[in-house]
């Protein structure tokens, strides 16, 4: 069996507003040839469909001809929600669009129950575990704690559970968004660290032949059959040594699995650039970027005169731009956008506790600020 791993497609999502619509749906072209002359079997998106929980029409209209162009190939198609994505609303009329062969997992409730696809040596299953918010999942199962690694483990155990009764053979494929321990992140993922800790170890997934994972935006392999496909465009400037595409999957009749990664067209390329205004703009080595998304850091010691105008006549797609003056006396340390890069909602929060009062949150203070955030997200995982 040939499978098409892939995940967080964020279909509405723009990249330092520059609408990436157009790059979205030349992936799915790229998708539809790839099927085709790979001649897949299934196609497997690991959640993270779109952007945001409510999507901008532009992307539901994209995302519906994508289901209608994997199932016009033949092609069945196995996907789930993650983290970005509504529960709810991707769960609407999964039961009829089944029947067409294309299957939306967004239920904690339907996890042990798989999608059976046979090939000429027997049926596999798959299981899709959507982003599972530990907050809602914990009433549901009952969970002795609120964790993703507890939310995650009970999931599995469903699906293990189910396999057991399956015919001598089986062989079987998961489907899951979640952070697995010793993946590394970029600066695009969304926060979903509960009580601190964001990550499940790879283990939890043990005793099935192939896991798809989403929610890391860089292509990685966790040990063994465990794998991020990765996004399929970069989403951040963090992304510019990312090698984009889907992992192409074998399964074998013994359930032996072998990979080979496609890439994906590359709409635009993107860099990171530094120096001197007068540098970047006169220096030759600089000509190979002008036709980049690129991030300028412009180290001037005094900040120059409309400095995006003018690197815009060089570098007409730079998308932003910041400051790292050298050579000047350091004043009260790091710029405020500096300083919130990379710090997590709760980081920030408690630093204004920290500031507003002249002392820091206590770890009662901090714990109920973590569970305010939480709450929020479970909020919103629920609408
Ligand atoms: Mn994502």
């Amino acid at each position: 069996m040939r499978l098409l791993h892939t995940s967080d497609w964020h279909l509405g999502r723009s990249f330092h507003r520059e609408n990436l619509l157009d790059a979205q749906a030349a992936f799915v072209d790229h998708l539809i040839e790839t099927v085709r002359a790979e001649h897949v079997d299934v196609v497997v998106v690991a959640g993270d469909l779109y952007d945001r929980a409510l999507p901008p029409v532009d992307a539901v209209r994209l995302f519906g001809e994508a289901l209608r162009r994997i199932h016009a190939t033949g092609a069945r198609a196995v996907l789930i929600s993650g983290n970005h994505d509504s529960m709810v609303r991707l769960a609407y009329a999964t039961e009829l669009i089944d029947a067409s062969g294309v299957h939306l997992r967004s239920s904690a409730e339907r996890v042990g129950e798989p999608v059976i696809i046979d090939d000429a040596h027997g049926p596999v299953a798959f299981y899709g575990i959507p982003y599972l918010e530990p907050e809602i999942v914990r009433h549901l199962w009952r969970l002795p704690e609120r964790s993703h690694a507890a939310a995650l483990g009970h999931a599995m155990d469903l699906v293990r559970a189910d396999l057991a009764t399956r015919p001598a053979g089986t062989r079987s494929v998961v489907l899951s968004h979640a952070f697995v321990s010793g993946g590394e992140p970029s600066d695009s993922e969304r926060d979903i660290s509960v009580g601190g800790a964001a990550h499940v170890p790879a283990g939890v997934f043990a005793g099935v032949d192939y896991v798809a994972l989403g929610h890391l935006h860089g292509r990685q392999g966790m040990g063994g059959t465990v794998r991020y496909s990765g996004s399929p465009l970069a989403y951040s400037f963090s992304e510019e040594h990312h090698v984009k595409g889907c992992w192409l999957v074998d399964i074998d009749a013994a359930g032996a699995v072998t990979a080979e990664f496609v890439e994906a067209p590359v709409p635009r390329p993107i860099a990171r650039l530094r120096g001197t205004l007068d540098a970047l703009l006169g220096e030759d080595r600089w000509e190979t970027y002008t036709d980049h998304w690129v991030q300028v850091t412009l180290t001037d010691p005094v900040r120059p005169a409309a400095p995006m105008e003018r690197l815009r006549a060089r570098f007409p797609h730079a998308l932003h731009l910041e400051f790292a003056p050298e050579g000047v006396r350091p004043d009260d340390g790091p710029r405020w956008a500096e300083r919130v890069a990379e710090r997590s909602e709760i980081e920030l929060a408690l630093d204004f506790v920290d500031w507003s009062r002249g002392s820091a949150a206590t770890p009662e203070e901090r714990g109920l600020l973590q569970r305010a955030f939480e709450a929020v997200r479970a909020q919103e995982a629920a609408r």
